[in-house]
Protein backbone atom coordinates (compact mmCIF):
# COMPACT_ATOMS: atom_id res chain seq x y z
CA UNK A 1 0.00 0.00 0.00
CA UNK A 2 1.28 3.08 -1.54
CA UNK A 3 1.66 6.24 1.24
CA UNK A 4 0.27 9.21 0.20
CA UNK A 5 3.18 11.61 -0.97
CA UNK A 6 3.03 14.70 -3.01
CA UNK A 7 4.24 13.77 -6.49
CA UNK A 8 3.90 15.65 -10.40
CA UNK A 9 1.00 13.98 -10.46
CA UNK A 10 -0.65 13.75 -6.87
CA UNK A 11 -1.76 16.06 -4.17
CA UNK A 12 -1.98 16.06 -0.55
CA UNK A 13 -3.91 18.12 1.88
CA UNK A 14 -2.79 16.88 5.78
CA UNK A 15 -6.28 17.21 8.23
CA UNK A 16 -4.54 17.10 11.42
CA UNK A 17 -5.26 19.02 14.14
CA UNK A 18 -8.34 19.96 16.36
CA UNK A 19 -11.17 18.30 16.08
CA UNK A 20 -14.79 18.44 17.62
CA UNK A 21 -14.62 15.04 19.70
CA UNK A 22 -17.35 13.34 21.79
CA UNK A 23 -17.76 9.71 23.47
CA UNK A 24 -21.19 7.56 22.40
CA UNK A 25 -22.58 7.72 25.56
CA UNK A 26 -23.00 11.24 26.01
CA UNK A 27 -24.54 11.47 22.07
CA UNK A 28 -27.81 10.80 20.72
CA UNK A 29 -28.48 8.47 18.16
CA UNK A 30 -26.38 8.52 14.77
CA UNK A 31 -23.76 11.67 15.80
CA UNK A 32 -22.59 12.09 12.33
CA UNK A 33 -26.04 13.29 11.01
CA UNK A 34 -25.19 16.38 12.01
CA UNK A 35 -22.55 18.68 13.89
CA UNK A 36 -21.11 16.58 17.00
CA UNK A 37 -23.61 18.22 20.27
CA UNK A 38 -20.56 17.67 22.73
CA UNK A 39 -18.21 20.56 24.05
CA UNK A 40 -15.14 18.82 23.49
CA UNK A 41 -11.87 19.04 20.86
CA UNK A 42 -9.14 16.69 20.59
CA UNK A 43 -5.97 16.77 19.17
CA UNK A 44 -5.30 14.47 16.37
CA UNK A 45 -2.69 12.68 15.74
CA UNK A 46 -2.92 11.94 19.49
CA UNK A 47 -5.07 9.23 21.44
CA UNK A 48 -7.50 10.32 23.17
CA UNK A 49 -7.38 8.71 26.85
CA UNK A 50 -5.14 11.51 28.15
CA UNK A 51 -5.94 14.30 26.77
CA UNK A 52 -9.43 15.12 29.02
CA UNK A 53 -9.22 14.90 33.00
CA UNK A 54 -12.69 12.89 33.11
CA UNK A 55 -11.62 9.58 33.80
CA UNK A 56 -14.87 8.68 32.05
CA UNK A 57 -13.46 9.60 28.72
CA UNK A 58 -10.39 7.96 29.66
CA UNK A 59 -11.36 4.71 30.67
CA UNK A 60 -14.21 4.72 28.05
CA UNK A 61 -15.26 1.43 26.36
CA UNK A 62 -17.16 1.66 23.34
CA UNK A 63 -17.23 4.32 20.32
CA UNK A 64 -16.23 7.73 20.25
CA UNK A 65 -16.61 10.18 17.67
CA UNK A 66 -14.17 12.36 15.62
CA UNK A 67 -15.63 15.21 13.56
CA UNK A 68 -14.01 18.13 11.22
CA UNK A 69 -15.14 19.96 7.55
CA UNK A 70 -13.04 19.09 4.84
CA UNK A 71 -12.20 21.32 1.76
CA UNK A 72 -12.00 19.07 -1.48
CA UNK A 73 -9.13 21.21 -3.57
CA UNK A 74 -10.74 23.01 -6.60
CA UNK A 75 -8.36 21.67 -8.87
CA UNK A 76 -9.40 18.32 -8.04
CA UNK A 77 -12.20 17.60 -10.35
CA UNK A 78 -10.66 15.08 -12.38
CA UNK A 79 -9.14 13.06 -10.29
CA UNK A 80 -9.72 10.49 -7.63
CA UNK A 81 -10.18 11.64 -4.41
CA UNK A 82 -8.94 9.49 -1.31
CA UNK A 83 -9.14 9.73 2.50
CA UNK A 84 -6.52 7.83 4.41
CA UNK A 85 -5.85 7.31 8.30
CA UNK A 86 -2.66 6.47 8.81
CA UNK A 87 -4.04 4.47 12.05
CA UNK A 88 -7.62 4.15 14.05
CA UNK A 89 -7.17 2.84 17.18
CA UNK A 90 -8.68 -0.08 16.69
CA UNK A 91 -11.56 0.05 14.55
CA UNK A 92 -13.04 2.65 12.27
CA UNK A 93 -16.60 3.70 10.95
CA UNK A 94 -16.25 6.27 8.65
CA UNK A 95 -19.17 9.09 7.41
CA UNK A 96 -19.13 11.77 4.94
CA UNK A 97 -22.31 13.86 5.76
CA UNK A 98 -24.88 11.62 6.73
CA UNK A 99 -23.62 8.57 5.04
CA UNK A 100 -20.69 5.39 5.98
CA UNK A 101 -18.65 5.44 3.78
CA UNK A 102 -16.10 2.97 4.75
CA UNK A 103 -14.73 1.01 7.91
CA UNK A 104 -12.03 -0.60 8.96
CA UNK A 105 -10.66 -3.23 12.05
CA UNK A 106 -6.90 -3.22 13.07
CA UNK A 107 -5.53 -0.28 14.74
CA UNK A 108 -2.03 0.05 13.47
CA UNK A 109 -2.10 -0.35 10.02
CA UNK A 110 -3.72 2.54 7.49
CA UNK A 111 -6.59 2.52 4.78
CA UNK A 112 -8.09 4.83 2.51
CA UNK A 113 -11.72 5.07 1.51
CA UNK A 114 -12.60 6.62 -2.35
CA UNK A 115 -14.52 9.43 -1.37
CA UNK A 116 -14.47 10.19 -5.72
CA UNK A 117 -18.30 9.28 -6.37
CA UNK A 118 -19.44 11.60 -3.17
CA UNK A 119 -17.78 15.06 -2.99
CA UNK A 120 -16.96 17.47 -5.24
CA UNK A 121 -13.62 19.47 -5.98
CA UNK A 122 -14.01 22.90 -4.75
CA UNK A 123 -17.08 21.74 -2.30
CA UNK A 124 -16.74 21.09 1.29
CA UNK A 125 -18.11 17.86 3.30
CA UNK A 126 -18.45 16.94 7.43
CA UNK A 127 -16.24 14.17 7.87
CA UNK A 128 -17.19 11.80 10.79
CA UNK A 129 -15.27 9.35 12.11
CA UNK A 130 -16.28 6.53 14.58
CA UNK A 131 -13.05 5.14 16.85
CA UNK A 132 -13.55 2.08 18.91
CA UNK A 133 -11.01 1.23 21.53
CA UNK A 134 -12.44 -2.39 21.91
CA UNK A 135 -10.81 -5.56 22.02
CA UNK A 136 -12.65 -8.93 21.98
CA UNK A 137 -11.91 -12.45 21.07
CA UNK A 138 -11.76 -11.51 17.61
CA UNK A 139 -8.85 -8.82 17.53
CA UNK A 140 -5.98 -8.51 17.16
CA UNK A 141 -4.21 -7.86 19.96
CA UNK A 142 -7.44 -9.54 22.03
CA UNK A 143 -9.25 -8.56 25.33
CA UNK A 144 -12.43 -8.83 27.23
CA UNK A 145 -15.02 -6.64 27.94
CA UNK A 146 -16.72 -7.30 31.25
CA UNK A 147 -19.56 -5.52 32.76
CA UNK A 148 -19.43 -5.26 36.12
CA UNK A 149 -21.55 -4.70 39.39
CA UNK A 150 -22.35 -1.11 38.45
CA UNK A 151 -23.38 -2.23 35.03
CA UNK A 152 -19.76 -0.21 33.67
CA UNK A 153 -18.28 -2.05 30.80
CA UNK A 154 -14.42 -2.50 31.76
CA UNK A 155 -11.71 -3.84 29.09
CA UNK A 156 -9.50 -6.26 30.45
CA UNK A 157 -6.49 -7.41 27.95
CA UNK A 158 -3.19 -9.62 28.26
CA UNK A 159 -0.39 -6.87 27.84
CA UNK A 160 0.60 -4.16 30.34
CA UNK A 161 0.81 -1.59 27.90
CA UNK A 162 -2.39 0.72 28.36
CA UNK A 163 -4.33 0.47 25.93
CA UNK A 164 -4.70 4.00 24.25
CA UNK A 165 -6.95 4.44 20.78
CA UNK A 166 -8.44 7.06 18.79
CA UNK A 167 -6.67 9.23 15.87
CA UNK A 168 -2.98 8.65 16.79
CA UNK A 169 -1.66 9.36 13.62
CA UNK A 170 -2.22 11.42 10.50
CA UNK A 171 -5.08 11.77 8.42
CA UNK A 172 -5.18 12.98 4.77
CA UNK A 173 -6.92 13.85 2.02
CA UNK A 174 -5.08 12.74 -1.34
CA UNK A 175 -5.84 12.87 -4.89
CA UNK A 176 -4.42 10.10 -7.49
CA UNK A 177 -4.69 10.04 -11.56
CA UNK A 178 -7.72 7.63 -12.50
CA UNK A 179 -4.71 5.53 -14.52
CA UNK A 180 -2.31 4.81 -11.71
CA UNK A 181 0.38 3.27 -9.67
CA UNK A 182 -1.55 0.84 -7.24
CA UNK A 183 1.36 -0.82 -6.04
CA UNK A 184 5.04 -1.38 -6.13
CA UNK A 185 7.56 -3.85 -4.49
CA UNK A 186 11.30 -3.38 -4.88
CA UNK A 187 13.71 -6.47 -3.80
CA UNK A 188 17.63 -6.02 -3.94
CA UNK A 189 20.27 -7.39 -3.95
CA UNK A 190 24.23 -7.65 -5.36
CA UNK A 191 27.09 -9.05 -7.01
CA UNK A 192 30.10 -7.86 -6.46
CA UNK A 193 30.18 -3.51 -6.74
CA UNK A 194 26.75 -4.43 -8.98
CA UNK A 195 23.42 -3.77 -7.28
CA UNK A 196 20.75 -5.19 -8.68
CA UNK A 197 17.05 -3.88 -7.55
CA UNK A 198 14.25 -5.77 -8.60
CA UNK A 199 10.68 -3.93 -9.25
CA UNK A 200 6.68 -4.77 -9.65
CA UNK A 201 4.96 -1.97 -10.32
CA UNK A 202 0.48 -2.93 -9.98
CA UNK A 203 -1.01 -0.70 -12.15
CA UNK A 204 -4.89 0.41 -12.35
CA UNK A 205 -6.10 1.23 -15.80
CA UNK A 206 -4.34 1.26 -19.45
CA UNK A 207 -0.97 1.97 -19.07
CA UNK A 208 2.89 1.32 -19.33
CA UNK A 209 5.56 1.36 -16.62
CA UNK A 210 8.31 2.85 -16.66
CA UNK A 211 10.79 3.38 -14.09
CA UNK A 212 14.30 5.28 -13.27
CA UNK A 213 16.72 4.84 -10.39
CA UNK A 214 18.57 7.89 -8.92
CA UNK A 215 21.26 8.40 -6.87
CA UNK A 216 21.53 10.51 -3.41
CA UNK A 217 23.08 13.41 -5.73
CA UNK A 218 20.21 13.02 -8.34
CA UNK A 219 21.63 11.36 -11.00
CA UNK A 220 19.52 8.72 -13.25
CA UNK A 221 22.10 4.88 -12.83
CA UNK A 222 19.34 3.71 -14.28
CA UNK A 223 16.56 3.00 -16.25
CA UNK A 224 13.50 0.70 -17.24
CA UNK A 225 10.83 -0.11 -18.75
CA UNK A 226 7.68 -2.76 -17.99
CA UNK A 227 5.70 -3.59 -15.22
CA UNK A 228 8.56 -6.22 -13.88
CA UNK A 229 12.27 -5.94 -13.92
CA UNK A 230 15.47 -6.07 -12.95
CA UNK A 231 17.85 -3.11 -12.91
CA UNK A 232 21.64 -2.82 -12.83
CA UNK A 233 23.30 -0.93 -10.50
CA UNK A 234 27.07 -0.29 -11.61
CA UNK A 235 28.98 0.21 -8.25
CA UNK A 236 26.68 0.11 -5.73
CA UNK A 237 26.66 2.17 -2.67
CA UNK A 238 24.94 -0.35 0.20
CA UNK A 239 22.37 0.22 2.61
CA UNK A 240 23.98 -0.52 6.01
CA UNK A 241 23.56 -0.56 9.37
CA UNK A 242 25.04 3.06 10.70
CA UNK A 243 25.59 3.75 7.18
CA UNK A 244 22.28 4.17 5.39
CA UNK A 245 22.43 4.94 1.54
CA UNK A 246 19.26 5.34 -0.27
CA UNK A 247 18.54 5.56 -3.85
CA UNK A 248 15.31 6.81 -5.39
CA UNK A 249 13.10 4.06 -7.69
CA UNK A 250 10.83 6.92 -9.86
CA UNK A 251 8.12 4.54 -10.93
CA UNK A 252 5.42 6.26 -13.75
CA UNK A 253 2.44 4.84 -15.86
CA UNK A 254 2.45 6.05 -19.24
CA UNK A 255 0.94 6.50 -22.59
CA UNK A 256 3.03 7.30 -25.20
CA UNK A 257 4.83 10.40 -23.84
CA UNK A 258 2.38 11.35 -21.47
CA UNK A 259 2.74 10.86 -17.63
CA UNK A 260 -0.15 9.82 -16.06
CA UNK A 261 1.01 9.39 -12.85
CA UNK A 262 4.53 9.14 -10.80
CA UNK A 263 5.47 8.02 -7.65
CA UNK A 264 9.44 7.59 -5.87
CA UNK A 265 10.15 4.48 -3.58
CA UNK A 266 13.07 4.90 -1.16
CA UNK A 267 15.27 2.20 -2.20
CA UNK A 268 18.14 0.81 -0.16
CA UNK A 269 20.03 -1.67 -1.61
CA UNK A 270 20.93 -4.63 1.22
CA UNK A 271 20.35 -8.37 1.62
CA UNK A 272 19.08 -10.03 4.70
CA UNK A 273 19.42 -13.87 5.09
CA UNK A 274 20.15 -16.36 8.05
CA UNK A 275 22.89 -18.92 7.64
CA UNK A 276 23.62 -21.72 10.09
CA UNK A 277 23.38 -19.46 13.61
CA UNK A 278 24.52 -16.37 12.01
CA UNK A 279 22.01 -13.03 10.34
CA UNK A 280 23.91 -11.66 7.82
CA UNK A 281 22.88 -8.28 6.85
CA UNK A 282 25.15 -7.75 3.04
CA UNK A 283 26.63 -11.41 4.00
CA UNK A 284 28.28 -10.04 6.78
CA UNK A 285 27.48 -10.92 10.41
CA UNK A 286 25.21 -8.33 12.07
CA UNK A 287 24.53 -8.08 16.45
CA UNK A 288 21.40 -6.38 17.11
CA UNK A 289 21.76 -3.97 20.15
CA UNK A 290 19.17 -1.71 20.91
CA UNK A 291 15.51 -1.73 22.68
CA UNK A 292 11.95 -3.28 22.40
CA UNK A 293 10.17 0.29 22.17
CA UNK A 294 6.41 1.52 22.78
CA UNK A 295 4.81 4.73 20.85
CA UNK A 296 4.26 6.49 24.00
CA UNK A 297 4.51 9.38 25.87
CA UNK A 298 2.75 11.59 28.24
CA UNK A 299 -0.56 13.64 27.29
CA UNK A 300 -0.75 12.60 23.65
CA UNK A 301 -0.76 8.52 24.45
CA UNK A 302 0.50 6.92 20.91
CA UNK A 303 0.05 9.80 18.91
CA UNK A 304 2.88 10.38 16.57
CA UNK A 305 5.10 12.97 17.43
CA UNK A 306 8.01 14.29 15.36
CA UNK A 307 9.98 15.64 18.13
CA UNK A 308 9.85 12.96 20.16
CA UNK A 309 10.71 10.43 17.28
CA UNK A 310 13.79 12.79 16.56
CA UNK A 311 14.88 12.47 20.06
CA UNK A 312 14.51 8.89 20.51
CA UNK A 313 16.46 8.28 17.46
CA UNK A 314 19.09 10.40 19.14
CA UNK A 315 19.12 8.75 22.07
CA UNK A 316 19.43 4.98 20.22
CA UNK A 317 22.48 6.97 18.30
CA UNK A 318 24.02 7.89 21.74
CA UNK A 319 23.56 4.58 23.46
CA UNK A 320 25.13 2.65 20.81
CA UNK A 321 21.52 0.77 20.05
CA UNK A 322 21.65 -0.17 15.70
CA UNK A 323 17.97 -1.36 16.27
CA UNK A 324 14.65 -1.54 17.63
CA UNK A 325 11.73 -4.00 17.83
CA UNK A 326 8.20 -2.50 17.32
CA UNK A 327 7.26 -3.81 19.98
CA UNK A 328 4.32 -4.62 19.93
CA UNK A 329 2.43 -3.23 16.97
CA UNK A 330 3.84 -1.41 13.85
CA UNK A 331 4.45 1.89 14.18
CA UNK A 332 4.04 4.93 12.34
CA UNK A 333 5.30 4.77 8.56
CA UNK A 334 7.35 8.03 9.83
CA UNK A 335 9.74 6.02 12.16
CA UNK A 336 10.06 3.43 9.48
CA UNK A 337 11.24 5.99 6.73
CA UNK A 338 13.28 8.19 9.44
CA UNK A 339 15.23 4.37 10.30
CA UNK A 340 15.55 4.16 6.65
CA UNK A 341 17.53 7.33 6.02
CA UNK A 342 19.32 7.08 9.19
CA UNK A 343 20.67 3.00 8.58
CA UNK A 344 18.86 1.71 11.67
CA UNK A 345 17.56 -1.89 12.00
CA UNK A 346 14.39 -2.29 12.71
CA UNK A 347 12.16 -5.95 13.64
CA UNK A 348 8.78 -5.23 12.52
CA UNK A 349 5.97 -6.50 14.87
CA UNK A 350 2.77 -7.02 14.52
CA UNK A 351 0.37 -6.44 16.94
CA UNK A 352 -0.54 -9.81 17.79
CA UNK A 353 0.63 -9.28 21.50
CA UNK A 354 -1.22 -11.62 24.23
CA UNK A 355 -1.89 -14.07 22.54
CA UNK A 356 -1.56 -16.35 25.71
CA UNK A 357 -3.86 -17.60 28.31
CA UNK A 358 -1.12 -18.54 30.57
CA UNK A 359 -0.07 -15.08 31.94
CA UNK A 360 -3.56 -15.20 33.59
CA UNK A 361 -1.97 -18.28 35.31
CA UNK A 362 0.82 -16.15 36.53
CA UNK A 363 4.27 -17.53 37.07
CA UNK A 364 3.13 -20.96 37.11
CA UNK A 365 1.86 -20.47 33.35
CA UNK A 366 -1.28 -22.43 34.08
CA UNK A 367 -3.99 -21.14 31.72
CA UNK A 368 -7.25 -21.20 32.92
CA UNK A 369 -8.21 -22.36 29.84
CA UNK A 370 -6.67 -23.36 26.08
CA UNK A 371 -5.12 -19.90 24.24
CA UNK A 372 -5.88 -21.60 21.13
CA UNK A 373 -9.50 -22.14 21.80
CA UNK A 374 -12.67 -21.04 20.18
CA UNK A 375 -13.05 -19.26 23.62
CA UNK A 376 -9.95 -16.78 23.30
CA UNK A 377 -7.81 -17.19 20.05
CA UNK A 378 -10.12 -19.00 17.72
CA UNK A 379 -11.05 -19.26 14.21
CA UNK A 380 -12.11 -15.44 13.91
CA UNK A 381 -8.65 -14.08 15.82
CA UNK A 382 -6.28 -16.22 13.19
CA UNK A 383 -8.17 -14.25 10.56
CA UNK A 384 -8.16 -11.17 11.89
CA UNK A 385 -4.06 -11.97 12.86
CA UNK A 386 -3.77 -12.91 8.99
CA UNK A 387 -5.40 -9.70 7.61
CA UNK A 388 -3.10 -7.94 9.67
CA UNK A 389 -0.04 -9.62 8.50
CA UNK A 390 -1.30 -8.64 5.10
CA UNK A 391 -1.72 -4.86 6.04
CA UNK A 392 1.34 -5.08 7.70
CA UNK A 393 3.58 -6.55 4.96
CA UNK A 394 1.87 -4.78 2.68
CA UNK A 395 2.56 -1.28 4.22
CA UNK A 396 6.53 -2.15 5.23
CA UNK A 397 7.79 -4.56 2.40
CA UNK A 398 10.31 -1.83 0.67
CA UNK A 399 12.12 -0.54 3.88
CA UNK A 400 15.43 -1.56 3.65
CA UNK A 401 15.44 -0.78 7.57
CA UNK A 402 13.17 -3.35 8.10
CA UNK A 403 14.99 -6.84 8.47
CA UNK A 404 12.74 -9.47 10.02
CA UNK A 405 8.91 -9.74 10.85
CA UNK A 406 8.08 -10.29 14.54
CA UNK A 407 4.53 -12.37 14.10
CA UNK A 408 3.75 -12.05 17.95
CA UNK A 409 4.92 -10.67 21.36
CA UNK A 410 4.73 -13.90 23.47
CA UNK A 411 2.54 -16.19 22.01
CA UNK A 412 1.65 -19.34 24.11
CA UNK A 413 3.73 -21.46 22.06
CA UNK A 414 4.20 -24.19 24.64
CA UNK A 415 0.57 -25.12 24.50
CA UNK A 416 -1.29 -27.62 22.46
CA UNK A 417 -3.14 -25.68 18.90
CA UNK A 418 -0.06 -23.27 18.50
CA UNK A 419 1.36 -24.94 15.71
CA UNK A 420 -1.72 -25.35 13.97
CA UNK A 421 -2.31 -21.73 14.11
CA UNK A 422 1.04 -20.33 13.56
CA UNK A 423 1.97 -22.92 10.56
CA UNK A 424 -0.62 -21.12 7.81
CA UNK A 425 0.70 -17.53 9.78
CA UNK A 426 3.86 -18.66 8.56
CA UNK A 427 3.22 -19.72 5.04
CA UNK A 428 1.41 -16.69 4.70
CA UNK A 429 4.30 -14.42 5.94
CA UNK A 430 7.31 -16.10 3.69
CA UNK A 431 4.28 -16.23 0.44
CA UNK A 432 3.61 -12.01 1.31
CA UNK A 433 7.19 -11.71 1.41
CA UNK A 434 10.05 -14.39 0.57
CA UNK A 435 12.91 -12.48 1.43
CA UNK A 436 12.89 -11.93 5.32
CA UNK A 437 13.41 -13.91 7.73
CA UNK A 438 10.75 -14.23 10.26
CA UNK A 439 10.82 -14.42 14.29
CA UNK A 440 8.30 -14.36 17.35
CA UNK A 441 9.46 -13.57 20.66
CA UNK A 442 9.60 -16.44 23.11
CA UNK A 443 7.70 -15.78 26.42
CA UNK A 444 9.44 -17.49 30.03
CA UNK A 445 7.70 -20.67 30.22
CA UNK A 446 7.87 -21.39 26.43
CA UNK A 447 11.00 -23.24 26.84
CA UNK A 448 13.25 -25.63 24.44
CA UNK A 449 11.81 -28.65 25.88
CA UNK A 450 7.93 -27.56 25.19
CA UNK A 451 7.86 -24.98 22.57
CA UNK A 452 5.93 -26.33 19.59
CA UNK A 453 6.70 -24.12 16.96
CA UNK A 454 10.45 -22.86 16.52
CA UNK A 455 11.48 -24.77 13.83
CA UNK A 456 9.18 -23.29 11.91
CA UNK A 457 10.95 -19.77 12.14
CA UNK A 458 14.44 -18.74 11.25
CA UNK A 459 15.56 -17.18 14.36
CA UNK A 460 14.74 -17.76 18.12
CA UNK A 461 13.84 -14.55 20.00
CA UNK A 462 13.97 -14.85 23.59
CA UNK A 463 11.74 -12.37 25.97
CA UNK A 464 13.58 -13.51 29.67
CA UNK A 465 13.17 -12.24 33.05
CA UNK A 466 15.24 -13.89 35.53
CA UNK A 467 16.85 -11.79 38.22
CA UNK A 468 13.08 -9.58 38.31
CA UNK A 469 9.98 -11.95 37.65
CA UNK A 470 12.10 -15.10 38.86
CA UNK A 471 14.82 -14.99 41.16
CA UNK A 472 14.14 -11.38 41.91
CA UNK A 473 17.31 -9.55 43.31
CA UNK A 474 19.45 -12.94 43.15
CA UNK A 475 22.05 -12.67 39.69
CA UNK A 476 23.53 -15.45 40.70
CA UNK A 477 21.19 -17.79 40.79
CA UNK A 478 19.30 -15.60 37.60
CA UNK A 479 22.55 -15.97 35.63
CA UNK A 480 22.34 -19.93 35.92
CA UNK A 481 18.64 -20.09 35.12
CA UNK A 482 19.89 -18.15 32.10
CA UNK A 483 23.00 -19.98 31.21
CA UNK A 484 20.43 -23.39 30.94
CA UNK A 485 18.47 -21.90 28.90
CA UNK A 486 20.12 -20.17 26.49
CA UNK A 487 22.54 -23.16 26.63
CA UNK A 488 19.32 -25.76 25.72
CA UNK A 489 17.94 -23.31 22.58
CA UNK A 490 21.76 -23.70 21.18
CA UNK A 491 21.39 -27.30 21.30
CA UNK A 492 17.49 -27.83 20.76
CA UNK A 493 18.30 -25.18 17.03
CA UNK A 494 21.25 -24.55 16.27
CA UNK A 495 19.33 -21.62 14.89
CA UNK A 496 20.51 -17.62 15.81
CA UNK A 497 19.40 -16.59 19.26
CA UNK A 498 18.93 -13.09 20.32
CA UNK A 499 17.14 -11.66 23.35
CA UNK A 500 14.26 -9.58 22.38
CA UNK A 501 13.65 -8.92 26.18
CA UNK A 502 15.65 -8.50 29.03
CA UNK A 503 15.14 -6.11 32.46
CA UNK A 504 13.99 -4.53 35.08
CA UNK A 505 11.57 -2.10 36.58
CA UNK A 506 14.00 0.71 38.18
CA UNK A 507 12.84 3.51 40.15
CA UNK A 508 15.16 6.03 39.04
CA UNK A 509 17.02 7.96 41.56
CA UNK A 510 16.41 4.71 43.92
CA UNK A 511 20.10 3.77 44.90
CA UNK A 512 21.45 0.66 47.40
CA UNK A 513 24.79 -0.64 48.10
CA UNK A 514 23.15 -3.74 48.13
CA UNK A 515 21.48 -5.96 45.25
CA UNK A 516 17.74 -4.70 45.99
CA UNK A 517 15.12 -4.87 42.81
CA UNK A 518 13.95 -0.84 41.86
CA UNK A 519 17.55 0.79 42.16
CA UNK A 520 19.22 2.24 39.45
CA UNK A 521 22.69 -0.18 40.61
CA UNK A 522 20.29 -3.50 40.00
CA UNK A 523 18.72 -2.62 36.55
CA UNK A 524 22.56 -1.70 35.76
CA UNK A 525 24.05 -5.21 37.30
CA UNK A 526 21.40 -7.24 36.30
CA UNK A 527 21.91 -6.22 32.37
CA UNK A 528 25.42 -6.93 33.06
CA UNK A 529 24.95 -10.14 33.86
CA UNK A 530 23.02 -11.21 30.92
CA UNK A 531 25.92 -9.55 28.86
CA UNK A 532 28.26 -11.67 30.52
CA UNK A 533 26.71 -14.79 29.54
CA UNK A 534 25.43 -13.69 25.99
CA UNK A 535 28.75 -13.24 25.44
CA UNK A 536 29.86 -17.13 25.76
CA UNK A 537 27.49 -18.25 23.29
CA UNK A 538 28.78 -17.77 19.78
CA UNK A 539 25.37 -18.39 18.36
CA UNK A 540 24.36 -15.33 20.06
CA UNK A 541 23.17 -12.03 17.53
CA UNK A 542 21.86 -9.71 19.37
CA UNK A 543 20.39 -7.98 22.64
CA UNK A 544 17.65 -5.81 22.78
CA UNK A 545 16.99 -4.32 26.17
CA UNK A 546 12.83 -4.14 27.75
CA UNK A 547 12.57 -1.11 27.34
CA UNK A 548 13.90 2.06 25.69
CA UNK A 549 11.85 3.99 28.01
CA UNK A 550 8.66 4.11 30.74
CA UNK A 551 5.57 3.45 29.14
CA UNK A 552 2.05 4.04 30.61
CA UNK A 553 -0.02 0.61 31.54
CA UNK A 554 -3.33 -0.24 32.57
CA UNK A 555 -4.20 -0.28 36.54
CA UNK A 556 -2.67 -3.17 38.32
CA UNK A 557 -1.04 -3.88 41.25
CA UNK A 558 2.09 -4.84 39.56
CA UNK A 559 2.67 -1.28 38.30
CA UNK A 560 3.29 2.14 39.95
CA UNK A 561 3.17 4.70 37.30
CA UNK A 562 3.48 2.52 34.55
CA UNK A 563 6.33 0.24 33.85
CA UNK A 564 9.41 1.23 34.66
CA UNK A 565 12.00 -1.33 32.76
CA UNK A 566 12.94 2.03 30.46
CA UNK A 567 16.55 3.08 30.58
CA UNK A 568 15.07 6.06 30.18
CA UNK A 569 12.35 7.72 31.84
CA UNK A 570 8.71 8.62 29.97
CA UNK A 571 10.37 12.06 29.50
CA UNK A 572 13.18 10.39 28.57
CA UNK A 573 15.94 11.10 31.01
CA UNK A 574 18.98 8.55 31.15
CA UNK A 575 19.24 6.14 34.22
CA UNK A 576 22.29 4.68 35.26
CA UNK A 577 22.00 1.49 33.12
CA UNK A 578 21.91 4.11 29.70
CA UNK A 579 25.78 5.26 30.53
CA UNK A 580 26.77 1.01 31.32
CA UNK A 581 24.52 0.10 27.69
CA UNK A 582 26.88 3.22 25.71
CA UNK A 583 30.28 1.77 26.72
CA UNK A 584 29.30 -1.38 26.12
CA UNK A 585 27.73 -0.57 22.76
CA UNK A 586 29.81 1.99 21.77
CA UNK A 587 32.75 -0.08 22.90
CA UNK A 588 33.77 2.10 24.88
CA UNK A 589 34.70 -1.10 27.43
CA UNK A 590 37.60 -2.37 25.22
CA UNK A 591 34.74 -4.97 23.01
CA UNK A 592 31.71 -4.46 21.00
CA UNK A 593 29.15 -6.67 21.55
CA UNK A 594 29.32 -9.36 18.35
CA UNK A 595 32.51 -8.03 17.25
CA UNK A 596 36.09 -10.51 17.41
CA UNK A 597 37.53 -7.00 18.23
C1 LIG B 1 6.85 -9.17 28.72
C2 LIG B 1 6.04 -8.44 27.67
C3 LIG B 1 6.17 -6.93 27.76
C4 LIG B 1 6.05 -6.49 29.21
C5 LIG B 1 7.17 -7.14 29.98
C6 LIG B 1 7.20 -6.72 31.45
O1 LIG B 1 6.40 -8.87 26.36
O2 LIG B 1 5.19 -6.33 26.95
O3 LIG B 1 6.05 -5.11 29.35
O4 LIG B 1 6.97 -8.52 29.94
O5 LIG B 1 6.60 -7.41 32.27
O6 LIG B 1 6.19 -10.32 29.05
O7 LIG B 1 7.80 -5.70 31.76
Amino acid sequence: MLKPTPTPTRELVNLDGVWRFGIDSRLGEQPWAGPLESPLEAAVPASYNDLFTDAEIRDHVGWVYYQREVRVPRGWSDERILLRFDAATHAARVYVDDELVGEHIGGYTPFDIDLTERVQAGGAFRLTVAVSGELTNETIPPGKIEVGMTGKRTQTYFHDFYNYAGLARSVWLYSVPATRIDDVTVVTGFEGTTGQVEYRVEVIGDADVRVRLTDAAGAVVAEGSGAEGTLSVADVVLWKPGSAYLYQLTVEAVRGDEVLDSYPVAVGVRTVEVRGHEFLINGEPFYFTGFGKHEDAAVRGKGHDDAYMVHDFQLMEWSGANSFRTSHYPYAEEVLDFADRHGVVVIDETAAVGLNMGVVGGMSGTPPFPTFSEQYAGAATHAAHAQHLRELIGRDKNHPSVVMWCIANEPASNEDGAREYFEPLVDLARELDPTRPLTYSLVMFATFKNDQIVDLFDVVSMNRYYGWYIATGDLKTAEMYLQGDIQGWVERTGKPIMMTEYGADTQPGLHSVWDQAWTEEYQADLLEMYHRVFDRFPQFVGEQVWNFADFATSNGIHRVDGNKKGVFTRDRKPKSAAFALRRRWRGLDGRKPGSDA
